[in-house]
């Protein structure tokens, strides 16, 4: 792309004007891991045979090119991460385990079932995050799994849940960084239950055996996601809100934030700084919901924004886990995650060029009018130059040039599956 480095001058001097180092926002976003989701690829498919997506979630279109093999899904993200600027971590679900045509129970899942992800991460120096799959099997098609009554299927996925960490520690000792194992179930209900109580009094029980075994955060840190509503739950969710922020608390787990899953007017990005103050880390599930918890690629909108801002003003780099949640089978995949995660990286760069100590100081002191200015003022400043230029420094496409190699992949490859 021609002038990107003439941009990017005119730029850093128009943002040094307001105090702020476009050197120092890029070499700090460069160190911002973002943990993309292996189930773009294959619309939450797996590879454990052909049962259909259930648990409430829906991937909706039929894109051609879907990956069906592991080989496919893994040649496919290197495409992706191979046009998105920064730091990447993958995010497996325990469907993805390759068990070489065996049939292994997800109770049953070792690490062994993951060494090919584990290698091919290693390849790439980046770290694996992990998940276990409380959905999409016959245990669960009665809408419950750790909360159900049946105390022989509550075991078959407190079992699972005992597994998935073993193999988030394994990932995480041999990859020399901590995978974060996010546990979410569908639990619910699709209409009003007159017990709200015993179900919840079952999934706590159910999660202090999942989680008693010590294991040493260096190498796994687990994660509860909670849901307002699923498609088939719609009047009552076990794993609220309030359950796991109670459950994450008391016992210093990360809380998961996942963008779709709260009131339509509900904001996660407002949450994180209430979640911190109680809670050690976070994990976020950065997604878009559309009317619903439609899971819609992320796109750089105010709650993308809002949600970068969080993290930046309030220096929480640290503390929160970043990572991506969505599944639409009606585009091309690969450039899903690619658009989804450049947006997430863009909302990181414009709040990384705030200048944030400024805004904080006419804020304590009253002068909301300014506040208010400067905040407009800030939206039109030229963060696009700052942006290019960061991709041209990261041997990243910068524009829209990526789209070219998306559309020749599936041209060449995509479209011969
Ligand atoms: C479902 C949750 C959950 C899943 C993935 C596949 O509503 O968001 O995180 O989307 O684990
Ligand atoms: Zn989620």
């Amino acid at each position: 792309m021609k002038n990107v480095d003439k941009a990017y001058e005119l730029a850093r001097e128009r943002y040094a004007e307001i105090g702020v180092d476009t050197d120092g926002a890029m070499a700090k976003l460069a160190e911002i891991p973002i943990s993309l989701h292996c189930w773009q690829g294959d619309d939450v498919s797996g590879f454990e045979g052909s049962r259909e997506l259930t648990g409430g979630i829906q991937a909706t279109g039929n894109y051609p090119g879907k990956a069906r093999t592991p080989g496919e899904l893994r040649q496919d993200l290197d495409l992706a991460m191979k046009l998105i600027p920064g730091k990447q971590r993958l995010n497996v679900h325990s469907i993805y385990a390759e068990t070489g045509g065996e049939k292994v129970e997800r109770n049953q899942l070792e690490v062994k079932h993951f060494s090919n992800w584990i290698a091919w991460a290693k390849q790439r120096g980046i770290g694996l995050d992990f998940n276990g799959s409380f959905f999409s099997h016959p245990l669960a098609d009665s809408g419950t799994t750790l909360s159900n009554a049946d105390a022989g299927i509550r075991k078959f996925w407190i079992e699972h849940g005992i597994a998935c960490r073993r193999i988030g520690a394994a990932m995480g000792k041999e990859l020399g960084t901590p995978a974060v194992t996010n546990i979410w179930i569908p639990d619910g209900s699709k209409d009003i239950p007159v017990d709200r109580l015993a179900p919840r009094l079952r999934l706590k029980e159910s999660l202090d055996r999942v989680l008693s075994e010590k294991i040493d955060p260096k190498y796994n840190l687990d994660a509860v996601e909670c849901k307002l509503f699923g498609i088939g739950s719609e009047s009552y969710v076990v794993g609220s809100h309030e359950f796991y922020m109670g459950y994450a608390a008391k016992n210093n787990l990360l809380l998961c934030l996942d963008a779709g899953h709260f009131h339509p007017t509900e904001v996660i990005s407002d949450k994180i700084t209430s979640a911190l103050t109680f809670l050690p880390e976070i994990l976020l599930h950065v997604s878009r919901g559309v009317r619903w918890d439609s899971d819609h690629v992320v796109i750089l909108n105010d709650e993308l924004y809002a949600i970068a801002q969080e993290i930046i003003r309030h220096d929480f780099c640290d503390r929160v886990h970043i990572g991506l949640d969505y599944f639409d089978a009606s585009i091309n995949r690969v450039a899903a995650w690619v658009i989804g995660t450049r947006a997430m990286n863009k909302a990181l760069l414009a709040a990384l060029l705030e200048p944030t100590a400024k805004l904080k100081k006419i804020e304590s002191d009253g002068d909301f009018t300014s506040r208010l200015a400067m905040l407009e003022e800030l939206k039109f400043m030229p963060c696009g130059a700052v942006w290019d230029y960061y991709c041209a420094k990261q041997q990243v496409p910068a524009g829209d040039v990526w789209l070219k190699e998306v559309k020749n992949y599936e041209t060449n490859v995509l479209a011969k599956r």
